[in-house]
């Protein structure tokens, strides 16, 4: 069953590998990437792709209209790291791409919704472990202060005007065809590729920093899942709690020691130690797997594999 669907951000390091699974699933013609500058080749020639700015309500709205979207995943954002050195521009990117794919969903222009929170609406005055659903969420950071707003902001239009909007809050995310940008979480990604080109990495948390973390393909499964089901299974419309692992980083570094013997690690850790130090150490996702099923399937152990051996044949 396939639907015209349109991503906004579908270059960044979760909309490039969504748009990638959406193609291969679907009809690549129906799912339209687009960003405010060119993605991979891979994402780029694989179908449709339009220049598009997630803030320009119109510009959204041509685009929608000219391929009959029916679906929109809004990927484009500031992360955790970038927003606190820009609080306005990440509250306007943050804030009024949403505004803009919520408002189309209310005018009856498209017909559903994916939209990201994060671990990142959880603070200081959070439970750290088995970080429940519903619980003190206080966000001490620019980007989680957006994310929790957009939060009661998806469940508003839901209960109000109907939208049906889903959300799922992401841990930090593992992948390797597209690098992240600007998150508190990346080391997690750039410590795979400083190991297998240097043999060492210094990270900018320190080592006991224990994250909620995902493999991407876990993540995207999660997506597709949460976005298949009929709207009565979807009970949470502000945004689902999402688990698989939580490690620190001298963990992954054991981790990596078990493939490369000889890899270093050390510490130095930078402003990004605070936003850390902010989040949970663990989440429980209870409700996602009561509602929706949800199952992960990567570890620890799985995830360093498939991270060491996908990087080393790209
Ligand atoms: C970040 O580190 O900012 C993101 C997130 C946890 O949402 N990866």
């Amino acid at each position: 069953m396939s639907k015209p669907t349109l991503i906004l951000g579908a270059c960044g390091q979760i909309g490039t590998e969504l748009t990638l699974a959406l193609r291969s699933a679907y009809s690549a013609e129906e799912i339209i990437a687009s960003d405010i500058r060119e993605g991979k080749p891979a994402l780029m020639d694989g179908g449709p792709f339009e220049l598009l700015d997630a803030t320009n309500y119109e510009a959204i709205e041509d685009v929608i209209m000219h391929y009959e979207i029916e679906e929109v995943y809004l990927m484009a954002a500031m992360l955790s790291a970038t927003a606190e050195k820009f609080p306005m521009r990440a509250w306007n990117l943050n804030m009024n791409a949403l505004f803009n794919v919520l408002n189309l969903a209310k005018e009856g222009k498209i017909s559903k919704i994916f939209w990201p929170s994060s671990i990142a609406v959880f603070g200081p005055d959070t439970p750290k472990l088995h970080t429940p659903q519903q619980t003190i969420m206080n966000p001490s950071t620019v980007y989680g202060i957006s994310k929790q707003s957009g939060e009661r902001w998806c469940e508003y239009y839901h209960k109000k005007f109907g939208v049906d909007v889903r959300s799922v809050r992401y841990p930090g995310l593992i992948s390797w065809k597209t690098l992240p940008g600007g998150g508190t979480t990346d080391y997690a990604v750039e410590i795979f590729h400083d190991a297998l080109e240097k043999g060492s990495y210094d990270c900018f948390l320190s080592e006991n920093t224990q994250l909620p973390m995902m493999y991407m393909d876990d993540a995207i499964r999660a997506t597709r899942e949460l976005m298949e089901r009929t709207p009565e299974d979807v009970t949470v419309r502000s945004s689902y709690n999402l688990a698989s692992m939580s490690f620190s980083p001298s963990e992954l570094a054991e981790s990596i020691q078990k493939e490369i013997p000889d890899f270093k690690m050390s510490y130095a850790p930078d402003f990004r130690q605070a936003i850390a130090d902010s989040w949970p150490k663990s989440i429980d996702d209870t409700k996602a797997r009561e509602d929706w099923d949800w199952q992960p399937e990567f570890d620890l152990k799985a995830t360093t594999k498939a991270m060491l051996q996908n990087l080393k044949q790209s």
